[in-house]
């Protein structure tokens, strides 16, 4: 991996969100992600690299401190306010997608999560593969999944949960969405899902990543 791409994912894990930001206090001057991943984009490497070889690696390396007690919570929602800063730099390569649309895309993290990078960039992709992208945001209920599929009758729709506690209340999503429109494509992600999850609670596909999600989907809608 490049020294960029290294310090861009230093400047996620440390919360490192741009060169005016006091926090974390040792690297106090120096440029954050904000500034590297434009530099970054500026020096043409691909997004895709600067997404999961340092993005991504940027927040592996926090989560995996978290789990272990080594960091607590607002370490991480400083990661995570980083994470946003270096995405909007990102964003406008995704999103850059086909004039036409293919299909609709509802999306949402489940109710009681509020777990928003992951479905974030399941969005970007989604739009960038040529989807239009409805957005619900975080901690949607079931009862407003249905409302969005009955404004957007021929969408599809991709719900993302990051809690073993929130997961379940895919289920019941799952459950409304099919009763009020079977037809309606499914897809599930977020770390804590597997496939068997997926099938147990009548989701129409799994996928680990967003291009797994973009795959499926384009298949179902063409
Ligand atoms: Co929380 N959190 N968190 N957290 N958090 C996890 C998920 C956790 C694993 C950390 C840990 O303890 N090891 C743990 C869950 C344990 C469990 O249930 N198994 C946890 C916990 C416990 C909590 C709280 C309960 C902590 C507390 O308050 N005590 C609390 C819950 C709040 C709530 O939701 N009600 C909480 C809060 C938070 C913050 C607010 C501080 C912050 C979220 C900020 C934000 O999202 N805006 C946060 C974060 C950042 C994390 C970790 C560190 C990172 C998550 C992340 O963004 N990963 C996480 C630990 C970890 O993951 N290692 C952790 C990067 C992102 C790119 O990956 O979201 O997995 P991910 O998305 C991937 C794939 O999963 C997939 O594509 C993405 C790109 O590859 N994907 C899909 C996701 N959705 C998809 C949908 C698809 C397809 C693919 O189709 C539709």
């Amino acid at each position: 991996m490049s020294e960029l791409l290294e310090q861009i994912a230093t400047c996620i894990e440390r919360g490192k969100v741009n060169a005016n930001s006091p926090y974390p206090p040792d690297m106090k001057g120096q440029e954050g992600a904000d500034e590297l991943v434009k530099k970054a984009v500026d020096e043409g490497v691909a997004p895709e690299d600067i997404l999961n070889e340092a993005l991504i690696k940027g927040m592996g390396a926090i989560g995996k401190k978290f789990s272990a007690n080594q960091v607590f919570v607002p370490d991480v929602l400083m990661a995570a306010k980083s994470m946003q800063a270096a995405m909007a730099h990102l964003r406008p390569f995704f999103e850059s997608g086909q004039a036409k649309h293919k299909g609709t895309f509802v999306i949402g993290t489940v109710q009681g999560d509020l777990h928003d990078i992951g479905k974030n960039l399941v969005a970007m992709v989604m739009e960038g593969g040529g989807f239009k992208v409805v957005d619900l945001g975080v901690d949607v209920a079931p009862e407003k999944f249905v409302e969005a599929v009955k404004a957007n009758p021929d969408a599809c729709v991709g719900l993302s949960a990051l809690l073993t506690t929130t997961m379940v209340n895919m289920e019941k999503t799952v459950a409304q969405i099919k009763e009020t429109s079977p037809d309606t494509k499914v897809v599930v992600g977020g770390a804590p899902l597997t496939q068997e999850f997926a099938d147990k609670i009548g989701a129409d596909s799994y996928s680990p990543d967003p291009q797994g999600a973009l795959d499926y989907l384009t298949s179902a809608v063409s």
